[in-house]
């Protein structure tokens, strides 16, 4: 049998049931399943929040015996190995189903196409490859994570008629209104980790949690880019880094004096092998301040005994410290990669924007157009409309009152 207008409108199905839960799965692909019986869903289900059930298991449970003959939809090839739960694909067989349709087949070594060989071991008829696209798309912070071993990026940005991303000196200005604030709320919320550099953190002073009633739950996991720990404890990420994780990201090449009793500083690299250029034999490690970066509002001290007291008060307001590079994204995604973190959220401001985009490591880009005019001492957009980098597709346009946003993706 070949792929009906039906079988599309109920992988449509599954692939907005699978949305429900993105960015809450930690890091399972949030999948969904629609089981349908003589052209009436009869089980439905997405993976549970944290990962666990799986959707087949939830959907095949829904259907009971009116599984048996039904046709199941599921966006990702259904599991073969027997993980922390049974294989999805046993579950399948068993229910008695008579035909499995796929979106995406899975690349987790596990599973990659094993899933669908048992499943036609057992005489059920398998398609896959339906609706690919978009079930790629609803997939993507998975998919990347699994086969470039790093977050989905999407960088953001809300630039003023003209050009501007903010004003110099002045904080938070606003430049989108209230209904693509929201968006960009619902965004967050879908989202592992938001990130900012020390310049925004500084001069906006952002919270950079979700707000919405009823997904205040959902704040993603706060990230700093502060090469010399420049953020202040007064600041309001370190007053809530005990209600939402704060990570700062902290030059590997300026050292805390006391660093750990291996004299080593903690790391999120999973190989953890000493930073380039520090002591391999465990003897304490020398304070370097080579770094040139310049926080706005002065650059803190980098004097060992300075980094140190502001490490030890960092980490009592309960912001983690883990030391990576935090010029060269292709050495940070990989170690967020490693932390579960799958998808990921720039947010600014313009010098870390330019970073992530010239690193060539942004998969889509939401650009705000907001009619506000910022006029002296604006700080630039790193791009606007008329200079997408290239191998960037337009998915479309949407309008958010007066705020217009549209969205590019890279292929993946
Ligand atoms: C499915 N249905 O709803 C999901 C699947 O750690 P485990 O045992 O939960 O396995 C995680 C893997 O299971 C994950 O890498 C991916 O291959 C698959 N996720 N599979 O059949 C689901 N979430
Ligand atoms: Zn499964």
């Amino acid at each position: 049998m070949s792929i009906t207008p039906h079988d599309e409108r109920f992988m449509a199905a599954a692939i907005r049931l699978s949305r429900w839960h993105l960015g809450r799965t930690a890091t399972n692909p949030s999948v969904g399943c629609v089981i349908v019986r003589d052209g009436v869903i009869v089980g439905r289900a997405v993976t549970a929040l944290g990962g666990r059930p799986h959707a087949e298991t939830q959907a095949l449970a829904e259907a009971g015996a009116l599984a048996r003959g039904a046709t199941a939809y599921v966006t990702l090839e259904p599991c073969s190995h027997h993980g922390k739960t049974p294989p999805c694909s046993e579950a399948l067989i068993a229910s008695g189903v008579g035909r499995v349709v796929i979106s995406v087949t899975d690349p987790d070594p596990r599973v990659s196409g094993r899933g669908i060989a048992m499943l036609r071991e057992a005489g059920i008829q398998v398609d896959a490859g339906v609706l690919e696209e978009e079930g790629r798309r609803s997939l993507a912070a998975y998919l990347t994570r699994q086969t470039k071993n790093r977050p989905y990026v999407t960088l953001k940005l809300a630039v003023s008629a003209d050009g501007m991303v903010g004003r110099q000196g002045e904080g938070q200005v606003a430049i989108t209104g209230p209904l693509a604030r929201a968006q960009v709320h619902a965004l967050r919320a879908e989202t592992d980790a938001i990130l900012v550099g020390i310049g925004t953190a500084i001069a906006d002073d952002p919270l950079l949690t979700v707000r919405t009633p009823g997904l205040e739950a959902q704040s993603p996991i706060r990230i700093v880019l502060d090469p010399t720990l420049a953020l202040p404890l007064t600041s309001k990420l370190a007053l809530t880094a005990r209600d939402v994780p704060v990570i700062v990201v902290a030059s590997e090449e300026v050292w805390p004096l006391s660093a750990d009793a291996e004299g080593l500083p903690p790391s999120i690299l999973p190989d953890t092998s000493p930073p380039v250029g520090g002591p391999k034999d465990g003897s304490r490690p020398v304070a370097r301040p080579r770094y040139s970066g310049r926080a706005e509002g002065g650059t803190p001290s980098t004097d060992a005994t300075d980094m140190d007291s502001r490490r030890a008060a960092l980490e009592a307001a309960g912001v983690e410290i883990v030391y990576c590079n935090p010029y060269h994204p292709e050495i940070l995604l990989p170690a967020l990669a490693t932390r579960g973190i799958s998808s990921l959220l720039v947010e600014g401001g313009a010098k870390t924007a330019r970073l992530f985009l010239e690193a060539g490591l942004v998969d889509r880009i939401q650009l705000y157009q907001a009619p506000v005019v910022i006029g002296q001492r604006g700080i630039e957009s790193p791009l606007d409309a008329t200079d997408i980098p290239s191998g960037f597709a337009h998915r479309g346009t949407r309008m958010f009152g007066e705020d217009r946003l549209d969205e590019y993706e890279r292929g993946f």
